[in-house]
């Protein structure tokens, strides 16, 4: 058994693929974590080393405990993974506690998982509760019309949220709970971690000022979808900041016509 053949970790590899040809992955820019199934994991168990040599998370997630994770390495480049998955990629069981990991496939030639791995298995431990076990893949990255705009809108989840629902119609329907804004913080840490967590019990979007974003899913293709719709909606709004600002836009009205059309549970508090 070829752990990088199997389809999740090809699925997995294609979203690395797609996210540095969209320019989201400068260097060793972003981090990238699934939850791997029960099934899943049964069906390359007999490659995974036995665990040991434990390391601390630096957060408790109980309910990860016996959880196996595939996710990025720490200093590795997103570009790289389709080339070398063995090389760049680790898959890590939690311990009986949920405090510490071992690696048990992956990082060939020595290293950890992401700096990030706090902050991504924090927001998987809340929403695996939240959803029911539904959600499985957070995805973090540095797109450059997100990052922009956190120089220019106020720093809060309401100017966020109404600038990148007002941008395309369709952004309400796909983010109907909207998105959270963590001010600027030093990344890798226990202290973000928790931030980001506490926006990703309302919001499956977390802007990171002056840094980037993390995105919360079900599946690969929805939260690749949903980074790819935030950065569109924040392109959008680059271009019409630079031409000089809004003549005109969606209004709370219309969010409202759309939120009964579509039946979405828009969050109300955003509109006027
Ligand atoms: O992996 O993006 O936030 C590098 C980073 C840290
Ligand atoms: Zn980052």
């Amino acid at each position: 058994m070829n752990v990088a053949e199997a389809k999740f970790v090809k699925d997995f590899i294609r979203v690395t693929d797609d996210g540095f040809k969209k320019g989201w992955h400068e260097r060793n820019g972003g981090n990238f974590s699934y939850r791997i199934k029960t099934e899943e994991v049964a069906s390359i168990r007999s490659v995974l080393r036995p665990p040991e040599k434990f390391a601390p998370i630096g957060v408790s997630v109980p309910n990860l405990a016996g959880e196996y994770f595939l996710v990025t390495g720490s200093g590795k480049h997103m570009r790289n993974v389709i080339l070398c998955p063995e090389d760049n990629l680790a898959i890590a069981v939690i311990d009986a506690k949920g405090e510490n990991y071992s690696v048990v496939w992956g990082l060939a030639n020595g290293g950890r998982p992401t700096s990030e791995f706090p902050t991504h298995l924090l927001n998987h431990s809340i929403k695996k509760e939240l959803t029911h076990d539904r959600y499985r893949v957070i995805y973090h990255s540095h797109p450059a019309n997100v990052i922009a705009l956190t120089f220019v809108l106020p720093l809060t989840d309401k100017a966020f949220t109404r600038a990148m629902w007002e941008m395309m119609t369709e952004c309400p329907v796909i983010f109907p709970q909207g998105i959270g804004v963590v001010p600027w913080m030093v990344p890798g840490g226990r202290d973000i971690a928790i931030a980001t967590g506490e926006l990703m019990k309302k919001y499956d979007v977390a802007i990171w000022a002056h840094h980037g974003i993390f995105c919360a899913g079900e599946d690969f293709d929805s939260t690749f979808g949903l980074m790819d719709t935030v950065e569109k909606s924040a392109e959008i709004c680059v271009k019409v900041i630079a031409m000089g600002g809004k003549k005109q836009t969606i209004t709370s009205r219309n969010f409202e016509d759309l939120a009964c059309e579509f039946q979405i549970d828009l969050r109300k508090e955003f509109l006027d």
